[in-house]
């Protein structure tokens, strides 16, 4: 039997971990990676590396012993990270820089080299606390662009490891992706990869056009020829998991038990004999979401469309994100600003057209908006896939519901019988929301239907199985080159 193990990194730990005087409580975190990978981090001698989510000075030296065998008892082990990190490798190159130019905002990328070099040094950290745990013949699955220069470093070390490399958001065009001025170094990084995934098939064609343009590398259909390796590039779309959701809903729908207070208000405002509707939005509070557009485009909508006003409310929720990074704090200001002006025109004493949460909500009031809602409205104007669109098609237990999504969004590509629109394009959002408002219940059947069959099938776990299985073959091409 192989002892060869399974190593996945990924910036975060999928662990909430918290110190309390002298108590630690360490529990597993529910996220769709978490999920996705949990079949994979269970199995035999599985292991997750990542940052814990405190910043080493916060961990007491007496305590930091304890804490790392809590977390070693969850299969993990962990990158220290200091506040001094975390501001410049985190908060400034990951988040001020890469997240921002992936995914096309260049007027809020900053190119700071003291951030650059702290973005190097925390990726060598990474890579020792891996070294330490990986052997010859292990697989290692390097997650997401926190991590670009991870693959190389560790290929470097240890050229028997087989790695593999998933980036989570965009990967953007060929002429955005020039005017980085590290361009060379991240692509030569991820290129330490045997195999290199991402959500779209647009996003691969963008980063091989990059690697031709930028490297001038030989590249064949999806094969990159570097130095003497061959490196796969190939598209899987994440999945969800489906059957958590869906059951969830099934639960909810039949359950006999009290309504929570938000259900409860949810359904005040529910009558489909008045034609009153509810429409969602979920996302983390980032600009790229396309947040304070929909509610411009939802104030164009109820201009144009005064029959749907007192019908029609859009709840909307915003979980805080990266709220010390200066976009995040103008955004919150901006969409507050928003919402407080669409309400004060329209409102009146029994109707408020905009129901805005900026917090983070739990699982089970999660399940309360999305079997709710008639309509969800999910329209970043950039985003790598998007969960929350498959997410609230899964909850549809009853087939009913329309889903609106931004053709910007990854998920757009395998999600068809959604109505798709430009979100910059008011006229386009004011259509589709009127034409998902007044769909006729067996053409919202059908739409949910096939959507359904294509999520239960493509679920988050089939996602890990088919990357890993791919760069499992990876080892083939290894062996075919060496044979030569
Ligand atoms: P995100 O940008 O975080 O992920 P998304 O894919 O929509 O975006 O996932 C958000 C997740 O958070 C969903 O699973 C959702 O259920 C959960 N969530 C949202 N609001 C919540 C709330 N109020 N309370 C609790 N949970 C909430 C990045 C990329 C995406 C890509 C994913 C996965 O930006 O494009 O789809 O990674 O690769």
């Amino acid at each position: 039997m192989s002892s060869n193990k399974t190593i996945i990194v990924s910036n975060r730990l999928p662990l909430q971990i918290s110190i309390k005087d002298n108590s630690i409580e360490v529990s597993p975190s529910v996220g769709g990676l978490a999920t996705g990978m949990k079949s994979v981090h269970k199995d035999g001698n599985g292991l997750w590396i990542g940052w814990s989510g405190i910043p080493e000075e916060d961990i007491n030296p007496s305590l930091l012993k304890k804490v790392k065998g809590r977390i070693e008892e969850a299969k993990c082990a962990s990158v220290e990270l200091t506040k001094q990190d975390i501001e410049d490798y985190y908060l400034g190159f990951s988040n001020r820089t890469l997240w921002p130019l992936f995914h096309y905002f260049m007027e809020y990328t900053e190119f700071e080299t003291k951030e650059w070099e702290a973005y190097k040094a925390v990726n060598e950290k990474f890579a020792k606390v891996v070294l330490e745990h990986a052997n010859d013949g292990d697989t290692v699955w390097v997650h997401d662009y926190q991590l670009l220069l991870l693959p190389e470093l560790l290929k470097n070390k240890k050229p028997n490891l087989t790695i593999g490399f998933f980036l989570h958001i965009p990967f953007p065009s060929y002429e955005i992706f020039r005017t980085f001025p590290w361009r060379s170094e991240v692509l030569t990084g991820m290129l330490g990869a045997d195999l290199i995934g991402f959500h779209t098939y647009d996003y691969e064609r963008h980063f091989l056009s990059s690697i031709k343009r930028i490297l001038r590398l030989d590249v064949n259909f999806n094969e990159i020829s570097y130095h003497d390796r061959l490196i796969k590039v190939d598209s899987f779309p994440m999945g969800i998991d489906y059957d958590k959701f869906h059951n969830a809903a099934l639960e909810h729908n039949n359950s006999e038990t009290e309504k929570s207070d938000l259900q409860k208000r949810l359904d005040d405002h529910k009558d489909p004999k008045e034609n009153k509707k509810l429409v969602l939005s979920i996302d983390r509070m980032d600009y790229t979401k396309g947040i304070p557009n929909r509610i411009k485009a939802f104030e164009y909508f109820l201009d144009n469309n005064p029959q749907y006003q007192e019908k029609v409310r859009l709840v909307m929720l915003a979980v805080p994100s990266r709220s010390n990074v200066p976009q995040y704090i103008k955004l919150k200001r901006e969409t507050d600003e928003l919402v407080g002006r669409v309400n004060g025109k329209f409102a009146t004493v029994s109707w408020t057209p905009i129901w805005y949460f900026y917090r983070s909500l739990p699982f089970d009031n999660l399940i309360d908006l999305y079997t709710s809602a008639d309509v969800a409205l999910i329209t970043p104007v950039r985003d790598g896939m998007n969960l929350v669109a498959k997410e609230y098609v899964a909850t549809r237990t009853n087939g009913d519901g329309v889903l609106i999504l931004s053709e910007m969004a990854g998920a757009a590509k395998e999600m068809n019988e959604a109505i798709l629109i430009n979100p910059n394009s008011f006229d386009d959002f004011s259509n589709a929301l009127k034409k998902g408002l007044e769909m006729p219940l067996e053409e919202q059947q059908s739409r949910i239907k096939i959507l359904q069959k294509r999520l239960r099938r493509y679920d988050v776990e089939k996602w890990a199985h088919e990357f890993l299985s791919a760069l499992e073959a990876t080892k083939e091409l290894k062996e075919v080159i060496v044979a030569k």
